[in-house]
């Protein structure tokens, strides 16, 4: 059975596009396929958190996986910091990674801002350490966003070159499985970037956690243009935030944009976005009902961690290991 890798950072609580672009594409996941799912906790201090918030945030992101439809029973669910191979491969590839692999990922550029000499040595390496946390499971499958196609590109650099330089026929290639009308929601407030639970701005986004009223007012204030909306998807060419809503609103209800234009063209913005609250409110309420439900028993939901790690670190440890000695690490007897 195919081995299936993906990850998710506790910056934040998860968003629209999170799970539009990735968690939900997860969950029949776990029956077709060897399904490993990660809260990557060193990820997100690749930038400033608060200790106390990203604890919190981290069993947050993890109830609201299982929220969203991840079974513990049913596929590994875990957190990074949990699995000391992560780190320990990383700083392998660390070895093998070019810095000029490096300076061409865009994540980084958009993440580090103008002040490139400030920015953390951790957020640079960061596809280091995705490569690491794919290849530690031999995982060949990995669902994710549209954003992080140029990582996985990258991580099967890694991967190449660790097998040539060291002459061996270790980590396997991995594919990419980006999926869906939403593969990449952008930001209420500007159609040309993408949705993030780390932007300053809270309009720019629909949060898993946010009620009906938050949701009718951020989707009531999103950005549009005062034209309506086409009949056509050439219509929606050069209207990125038009796009962007056509595009929410078919992936929530399953459809495809074609369809959503075919009955909402023609039509001004205002009764097309009362359609998408109703959708998204009807979507979301039951994920955030039960992410409460499952944060008022830490203990329970940490015992489910904890088994998953247990499970990852069965997997991942062997492989680690096997790659240190390849690498010519001593073992420890
Ligand atoms: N806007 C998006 N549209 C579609 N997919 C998205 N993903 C993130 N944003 C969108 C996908 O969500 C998965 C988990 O992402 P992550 O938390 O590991 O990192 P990220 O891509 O950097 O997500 P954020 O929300 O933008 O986090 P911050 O603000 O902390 O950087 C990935 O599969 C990603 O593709």
């Amino acid at each position: 059975m195919t081995r299936v890798f993906s990850g998710i950072q506790p910056s934040g609580v998860p968003t629209l596009g999170n799970y539009l672009g990735a968690i939900r594409n997860w969950v029949p996941m776990q029956d077709t396929h060897e399904s490993i799912f990660c809260v990557v906790d060193l990820h997100a201090i690749t930038v400033w958190q608060d200790p106390k918030e990203l604890a919190r945030q981290t069993r947050e992101m993890a109830a609201a996986l299982i929220a969203c439809g991840l079974d513990p029973k049913r596929c590994t669910l875990f957190i990074q910091s949990h699995v000391h191979a992560h780190t320990r491969l990383a700083w392998i590839f660390n070895c093998v990674a070019r810095m000029g692999w490096l300076n061409r990922m865009t994540q980084f550029k958009d993440k580090a801002g103008k002040d490139r000499e400030a920015a953390g040595t951790g957020l640079y390496v960061y596809p280091n350490l995705m490569a690491a946390d794919i290849l530690t499971y031999h995982a060949t499958l990995v669902p994710v966003g549209d954003d992080q196609r140029q990582h996985l590109e990258l991580a099967n650099d890694i991967a190449e070159k660790f097998n040539h330089d060291y002459g061996v026929d270790f980590f396997p290639r991995i594919e990419p499985m980006i999926q869906g009308v939403a593969a990449r929601v952008m930001s209420l407030r500007d159609g040309t970037k993408k949705m993030s639970k780390s932007d300053p701005s809270d309009q720019s986004r629909i949060n898993l956690t946010d009620n009906h009223d938050t949701i009718a007012l951020k989707i009531r204030r999103a950005k549009t243009d005062p034209e309506p909306l086409p009949d056509h998807m050439s219509g929606l060419e050069a209207r990125p935030e038009a796009r962007n809503l056509v595009g929410i609103l078919a992936a929530i209800t399953g459809t495809m944009p074609e369809n959503v234009l075919r009955e909402h063209g023609g039509k001004g913005f205002g009764s097309f976005k009362e359609t998408l609250v109703e959708a998204l409110v009807a979507h979301l309420t039951p994920i955030s009902t039960e992410m409460t439900r499952l944060l008022d028993d830490p203990g329970a939901l940490d015992a489910q961690l904890r088994l998953g790690a247990d499970r990852a670190e069965a997997i991942a440890s062997p492989i680690c290991a096997k790659a240190e000695e390849i690498v010519g690490f001593l073992p420890r007897r």
